[in-house]
């Protein structure tokens, strides 16, 4: 299992959470929100999963992975 910690923009209420965190999801990753933060914290199986498939679901999404 990998950790990566992304900087999203435009998450601003908790359904921004909710989305976000569903999208990762979606992708085959799990994600957990820092709101505040402005950050996720993504743990995803390299042999299934990209991290640039998990920010393309995240930016799919409407938010600005940075
Ligand atoms: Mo809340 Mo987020 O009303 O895109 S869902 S701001």
């Amino acid at each position: 299992m990998a950790n990566t910690v992304m900087k999203v923009e435009g998450m601003t209420c908790g359904h921004c959470v909710s989305a976000v965190e569903k999208a990762v999801s979606d992708a085959g990753a799990s994600g957990k929100v820092d709101l505040a933060g402005k950050k996720v914290t993504v743990e995803y199986d390299e042999a299934k999963v990209t991290i640039e498939a998990v920010k393309a679901a995240i930016e799919d999404q409407g938010y600005d992975v940075v």
